[in-house]
């Protein structure tokens, strides 16, 4: 058996760190933030002196909790992340230690199920939400959403009594920059044959960057790059297989590890637990908050509409990493997801790139059929 690696027990080391240095923070006056996703800019955050976490739930432990007040045919992160806030909020210990670290929510205006179950969150927690365009190509859409970027500074200037300058915005993007190259170097490990690293692995790590400082992420991430670049630990070897769709919040690995289980090998993740938070960099020359406006409004999420930034880089990141098939993976009432499917479909089947569609929830009831399902995928694609 090969040694593990090094840097990956890292990670586990600097979260249990960070959760005591969140404590120590606050209670020097700094103020922590919860997020749901990646339109929020941390930049801005972090120039208004302030720390963040993210909230998404990828458990099933705080789902029950969350279905007494919210329909039980919705989205299961929707429901998880809901149930784990009230859950800490009425003094429950279900699961999640980063909501009491919380001062205030930044939500934001995506899919349904997210701003509706915000309305009631702002019930246990004080909640600011982030409007954006969902046209982001029309005329107007970057400007419109630029003002909203810096309604935001405003409302963290307040909350923090810090100023949001141009100068810290710089600095913040170029440290966010240096994080997004570094993870450009470790996928770009990861489209050797056979890589070096599972999926599973790096979707852990990928799951860390909400969580972590950024220096300590980077930090982490460079020690990996460097284990893994000079002369690889282990051989995976198997099918080479890319997955697309939703996020997979900290907690959920269940449909990535069925396929490693599996024998087939992960070597890249189309979501925003994995290239859709790093592909793009922010513009390190001009307005930084026309910057950061141009970077965050040209997330290819499933709520925007066209997406067809998205399609196009799926069969990308297909060809780029030399997959034998595409997993396109969405949780259960997803609707943005599950509808783009069939465009994602058509795309790679003009490539000729087998894909396989899971759609699943955060429960195990399925775990047998959904490994059934990828057996004879990976049979077929083999
Ligand atoms: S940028 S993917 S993090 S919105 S899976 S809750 S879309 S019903 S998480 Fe997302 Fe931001 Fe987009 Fe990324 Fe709704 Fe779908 Fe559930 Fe989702």
């Amino acid at each position: 058996m090969p040694a593990p690696l090094k840097s990956l027990s890292w990670f586990q080391d600097a979260y249990e760190l960070r959760i005591a240095r969140l404590k120590e923070e606050r209670a020097n006056g700094v103020k922590v933030i919860g997020t749901f996703c990646l339109f929020v800019p941390d930049e801005i955050i972090f120039a208004a002196g302030a720390d963040r976490v993210v909230l998404c739930g990828g458990k099933t432990d705080t789902i029950a909790l969350a279905e007494q007040s919210l329909p039980r045919n919705i989205c299961p992160l929707v429901k998880s992340s809901f149930g784990a806030v009230v859950d800490a909020c009425c003094g429950g210990t279900l699961s999640c230690p980063h909501v009491p670290l919380v001062d205030v929510v930044v939500a934001e205006a995506t899919c349904d199920g997210k701003k509706k179950m915000y309305e009631l969150l702002s019930g246990y927690l004080t909640t600011y939400v982030l409007d954006l365009p969902q046209k982001p190509g029309s005329p107007g859409a970057l400007a419109y959403f630029v003002s909203e970027l810096r309604l935001f500074g405003k409302f963290l200037e307040e909350l923090t009594g810090n100023t949001v300058s141009d100068e810290a915005l710089r600095r913040e993007i170029r440290s966010a920059n240096e994080t997004r190259r570094l993870l450009h170097r470790l996928f770009a490990i990861r489209q050797r044959d056979p890589p070096p690293i599972r999926g599973t692995d790096v979707l852990r790590v990928m799951q860390r960057q909400f969580f972590l400082a950024p220096a300590d992420f980077r930090e982490g991430v460079r020690k990996l790059c460097e284990e893994l670049d000079p002369v690889p630990p282990e051989m995976r070897t198997g099918p080479r297989i890319l997955i697309s769709g939703c996020p997979m919040a900290a907690g959920n690995t269940k449909i990535a590890d069925i396929i490693e289980q599996k024998g087939a090998v992960i070597v890249a993740e189309e979501s925003c637990t994995g290239t859709r938070s790093f592909q793009d960099t922010v513009d390190e020359s001009g307005d930084p908050w026309t910057a950061l406006g141009e970077r965050y409004l040209a997330i290819p999420c499933a709520c925007m509409t066209p997406n067809d930034r998205r399609i196009d880089r799926i069969v990308e990141l297909a060809r780029r990493y030399q997959v034998d098939g595409v997993v396109y993976y969405t949780l259960q009432f997803c609707t943005g997801y599950n509808i783009e499917r069939l465009r994602v479909q058509q795309a790679l089947k003009r490539e000729k790139i087998p894909l396989l569609a899971i759609e699943s929830d955060y429960g195990e009831s399925d775990t047998e059929q959904i490994g059934i399902r990828v057996d004879a995928f990976l049979e077929m694609i083999g």
